[in-house]
């Protein structure tokens, strides 16, 4: 059976990026199985060093175009009412690795995935009591990290327009799935934004500043943009684009990860995202693309969180290339081939799954 080409990488990873992986794991594919991603197995990634954090001296500011500045220790936040929500979390260069030429970065395939149960307080409720002042255009996160990127020494920060901001789903969070937050995911205290690449999610909060201007800092002006060319100013990135992920089904053969698969039904399993509305559809389909079949779609955890899916397969002996692909509400759906930017940012383009049937039980 004719099977359609894979995207491939166009020359070698280099020890750099090498370097990088190995800080910054993936969510292995099996752990879509995972409603909620255990910690630990929820990717991860992390610019510079995870900063070292006293907890006790450690506080929160809210300041700039506000008429109440506020300064919070970790105490005062622990004693706030507390939210919980599951949060569908994606890094905006998921899908980097397979566009071509190879954008040099954090070289991810496609597990920048996870899904958290995110405890901590409302962030509208904070920036009312801080109350902006009129000329409130955007707000300013800053982490306690520190580094240097494109020759720019920074602390990490990423601002959001002021009604994204105030949106009832936003969070600081101060726990994940239960726990105080570890150290890697952003103790003791990190911004959640449903919807939006995880760029925007700061970690290792220590302040947020209300301006009237928008922010020029490099991870707005520099990174985090669609650009074709390095000089462009470009479009900055934003929400996340529909992906649905398959389990990978039966068993993966250790260096390629092809898997085999006994004959017989086989029901594929996955979850499907996208920040921009709800999953509408979900297909499949086991011969190349000539069909797609629907998938049963299950319901989220929450209104922000990956929705379930199903298919029923009947595994004939062969040889198969499975893909699925999203579309959510708002006609968003994902592309069968990857779209190039310099950045390498959302590349949503359908998941391959190289699957071989045997004729015989083995
Ligand atoms: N302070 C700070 N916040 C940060 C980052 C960082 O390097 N420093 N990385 C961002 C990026 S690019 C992503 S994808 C998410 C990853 O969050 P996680 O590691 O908890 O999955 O955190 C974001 N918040
Ligand atoms: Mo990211």
């Amino acid at each position: 059976m004719m099977q359609p080409a894979e995207p491939e990488a166009s020359d070698q990873i280099t020890i750099e990026e090498l370097q990088l992986a190995a800080r910054n794991h993936g969510m292995p594919l099996e752990a879509l199985r995972y409603e909620i991603t255990p910690v630990g197995l929820h990717y991860l990634l992390i610019h510079y060093d995870i900063p070292a954090i006293d907890p006790g001296s450690w506080n929160l500011t809210v300041s700039g175009r506000v008429r109440k500045p506020l300064t919070l220790s970790l105490d005062d936040i622990l004693s706030r009412p507390a939210v919980t929500l599951p949060v569908t979390m994606e890094c905006a260069g998921n899908g980097r690795a397979r566009l071509s030429p190879r954008p040099l970065s954090q070289p991810w395939l496609s597990e920048a995935i996870g899904t958290g149960e995110w405890t901590g307080i409302s962030l509208v409720g904070l920036l009312s009591e801080a109350e902006p002042d009129v000329s409130a255009a955007e707000v300013v996160f800053t982490g306690a990290d520190h580094g240097v990127e494109g020759g720019v020494e920074q602390d990490y920060a990423r601002s959001l327009p002021l009604d994204e901001a105030m949106k009832d789903t936003v969070i600081l969070a101060y726990k994940l799935n239960g726990q105080l937050l570890p150290p890697q995911h952003g103790f003791p205290l990190r911004l959640v934004v449903p919807g939006w690449y995880g760029m925007t999610s700061v970690k290792w909060l220590r302040s947020i500043e209300v301006v009237s201007e928008p922010f020029r800092g490099y991870q707005q002006v520099r990174g985090y943009r669609y650009r074709q060319d390095p000089d462009e100013v470009g479009e900055p990135v934003t929400r996340i684009a529909p992906r649905a992920l398959m389990l990978p089904p039966g068993s993966p053969e250790f260096m390629t990860r092809d898997r085999v698969v006994p004959r017989g039904p086989c029901r594929l399993e996955g979850r499907a995202w996208s920040g921009w509305g709800p999953i509408e559809r979900v297909e499949v389909t086991a011969d190349g693309g000539r069909s797609w079949a629907p998938a049963r779609l299950g319901s989220p955890p929450g209104p922000t969180a990956w929705t379930p899916w199903s298919f029923d397969w009947t595994a004939e002996p062969g040889s198969y290339v499975l893909m699925c692909r999203a579309r959510d509400a708002t006609g968003r759906e994902q592309p069968m081939m990857p779209e190039w930017n310099v950045g390498g940012y959302a590349n949503n383009s359908v998941q391959r799954v190289r699957v071989t049937v045997a004729a015989s039980p083995a």
